[in-house]
This record gives structure tokens, sequence and C-alpha cells, in this order.
């Protein structure tokens, strides 16, 4: 199944480097809507549901700790192959791999701080869309 909507985080190393502004500037002129948006901050045990996918990997317990250390920005974003064409605009998973002028490129220092998060598949963009917004906050 295809839709056309995908799910991010602003992650709490680019909220404290002050590239909120930056990184929304790229996702609109990247061509998504903007259907839901917070600034909030995941608890250790809402980081650690949030990513318990990632439970086995040696990296777990390091990455629940950065993504509930600071403020983050969520959003549900819209455009036609929304989640395919947003993990493009973000680049790879290390920005030391990351293509020329994408977000992490632009904006990560680590493979752990690494800027922004983009759902990789369309059920996890719903699952990870409802995992921080109610019927009643998308728009
Ligand atoms: P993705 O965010 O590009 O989909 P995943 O492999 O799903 O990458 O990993 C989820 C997140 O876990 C990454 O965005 C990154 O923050 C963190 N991560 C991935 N690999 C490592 C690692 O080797 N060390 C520390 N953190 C990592």
């Amino acid at each position: 199944m295809t839709t056309n909507r995908t799910f991010t985080m602003i992650k709490p190393d680019a909220v404290a480097n002050g590239h909120i502004g930056a990184i929304l500037n790229d996702i609109i002129n990247g061509g998504f809507k903007i259907i839901a948006m917070k600034y909030t901050q995941l608890s250790k045990e809402k980081a650690g549901e949030f990513y318990a996918v990632h439970k086995e990997r040696g990296f777990y317990g390091e990455l629940v700790d950065f993504m509930s250390s600071g403020p983050i920005v969520a959003a549900i974003l819209e455009k036609d192959n929304a989640v395919e064409d947003f993990r493009k605009l973000i680049g790879a998973t290390n920005p030391a791999e990351a293509a020329e002028g994408t977000i992490r490129q632009k904006y990560a220092k680590s493979i752990d701080a690494n800027a922004v998060h983009g759902s990789d598949s369309d059920e996890n963009a719903k699952i990870e869309g409802d995992f921080f917004f109610a019927a009643d906050e998308r728009f």
C-alpha cells in the first residue's frame, strides 16, 4: 500500500543548534505540506517505545537517551510519494555519507545526532504519526 504521508522529527541536536527554521524551510521548499506539528520532549519511556524496533541493536540505549535529552519538533507531512521523497531530502543515516544539499549533510554532526527522523515505510509513517498526534491535531 502506498500513501502520501510521512512522519518526521527534528531531533534534539538540530533543535539545540538552532536549525528548526532552516529545516522547516527545506521541508516546505521540498514540496511537503505540514498536516500536523508539535514542539515537545520525549520521556525516556516514550523514546524507548518509539524506537522499540531497534531494541536489539547496540546503540538502542544511546539512542533513547539522546532522543529524550531535549525538545524535538514532530510533524506529519504530505506529498506524492512522501516516504521515499522525504528520505531523499534528508539523506543517508550517517551524515558523512549523506548527499550534498540534504538536510543531514547540512545540519547533522554524527550518525547518532543526525538532525532528523524520516519514516522508512508507509506502514511506519502511520504508526509513528499516530504515536504523536490525535485525529483533532491534524489539518
Ligand atoms: P534512519 O533514521 O536513517 O532510518 P536507522 O538505521 O533506522 O536509520 O536508525 C535509527 C536511528 O538510530 C538513526 O537515525 C540514528 O539516530 C540512530 N543510529 C543508527 N545507527 C547508529 C549507530 O551506529 N550509532 C548510534 N546511533 C545510530
